[in-house]
């Protein structure tokens, strides 16, 4: 966004913050359309604040395509034009390169309980990677999954050979590209809003989001086959402007804090029932399409081709990343050994194990 684009959204902004009502206006950008998973995350944002304030603040939404693109709502945020906005690791990585530990291929739990539980509390995220968010006048706020990440294709992929020569559209992050190029395909960035049409021009022969957002940008319409590697999570980030929070006065800044640890518990089970039902959606419209799950031995062969950009990942963050990454897998192993989680018995067969011990 140029200077000019950027005084023209603020000053937008201004003025639409004179005609509010409410004594004082929180504004929340989103990276995606209304009826998505960030949607639903920032209405309860907004009920749960409004509510506890008792009218004296006004939560305002601003989903994808009204005020800019993922890297745009993260400067507006950083610049003090609006207080929140969902930033994801996949294109956020430019500005904080720590945050691509997100995006490292069978590291996090496949197990959604264990994953959770790892996103809600963990030392690493809140600790150790909350800090390079500061640096950047950032507060991290939550981090949260908005499902899998499955693939869409125009061919079958079960092994790394079916994707050779196959342009897999990423997100715009140095450790995507490593990790599609370590599976096998040619990984190929584009922005989110061009990725349906890049599919039906053929520009690309696949992509990776998660199922509920597969169903609202229509990407199944130009696909032929979905797939579930089980290689990653869609992780997401909560943030706000460093400066605003830090000087808001101490019961504010714990009504965001407590509401965002809240919505932790509400937007679990809300993620995957969005997705449950999109998935229901999809079969129903495209009955032609190919649905495959990758078997455990596929699954751990792509683990283990991508494993190598973990050693990238420390290169390219230096001593933080070393240390973000081996607190997490320690979290990670600790809490895969428990096998418990809230005091329910998790079924553990995750591929990813293995990997994280051959790792350490
Ligand atoms: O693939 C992307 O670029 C986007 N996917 C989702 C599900 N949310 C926002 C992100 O920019």
């Amino acid at each position: 966004m140029t200077f000019l684009a950027r005084i023209a959204v603020f000053f937008a902004i201004v003025l639409s913050f004179s005609q509010a009502s409410a004594q004082t206006v929180w504004r929340f950008a989103l990276e995606e359309l209304p009826g998505s998973v960030q949607h639903a995350y920032a209405l309860e944002f907004k009920r749960r604040i409004e509510a506890k304030s008792a009218g004296e603040v006004e939560v305002i939404i601003y989903p994808l395509g009204t005020l800019g693109n993922s890297s745009e709502l993260t400067e507006l945020v950083a610049m003090g034009a609006i207080q929140f906005a969902h930033a994801t690791p996949g294109i956020l990585g430019s500005l904080i390169p720590e945050v691509q530990v997100f995006l490292l291929p069978a590291l996090f739990p496949a197990n959604e309980e264990a994953n959770k539980e790892i996103l809600a509390g963990s030392e690493a995220i809140y600790g150790i990677l909350g800090k390079a968010y500061e640096e950047k006048g950032l507060t991290l706020l939550s981090v949260y999954s908005e499902g899998e990440m499955v693939w869409t294709t125009r061919k079958p992929v079960t092994q790394p050979e079916d994707f050779r020569n196959l342009k897999m559209r990423v997100m715009a992050s140095p450790m995507l590209v490593a990790s599609y190029d370590a599976f096998g395909a040619s990984p190929t960035p584009m922005p989110y809003g061009e990725v349906y049409s890049g599919l039906q021009l053929k520009l690309i022969d696949g992509q990776v989001n998660p199922v509920f957002a597969i169903e609202e940008m229509k990407f199944y319409e130009v696909s032929n086959y979905m797939i579930w590697p089980k290689q990653e999570h869609f992780i997401t980030s909560v943030i706000s402007n460093q400066e605003w929070f830090s000087g808001l006065p101490v019961q504010q800044r714990a009504l965001i804090r407590e509401t965002a640890q809240e919505l932790q518990e509400y937007i679990f089970p809300l993620q995957r029932q969005y997705n449950a039902q999109r998935l229901a959606h999809i079969k129903q419209r495209s009955p032609e399409l190919t649905l495959i799950t990758l078997s455990k031995d596929q699954q751990a062969t792509f683990a283990k081709a991508a494993l190598p950009v973990r050693q990238l990942y420390i290169e390219e963050t230096g001593m933080r990343g070393r240390r973000i990454l081996e607190t997490l897998l320690h979290e990670i192993h600790q809490i895969e050994e428990n096998q418990y989680v809230n005091g329910t018995v998790l079924p553990i067969e995750s591929p990813y194990k293995v990997v994280s011990h051959n790792h350490k």
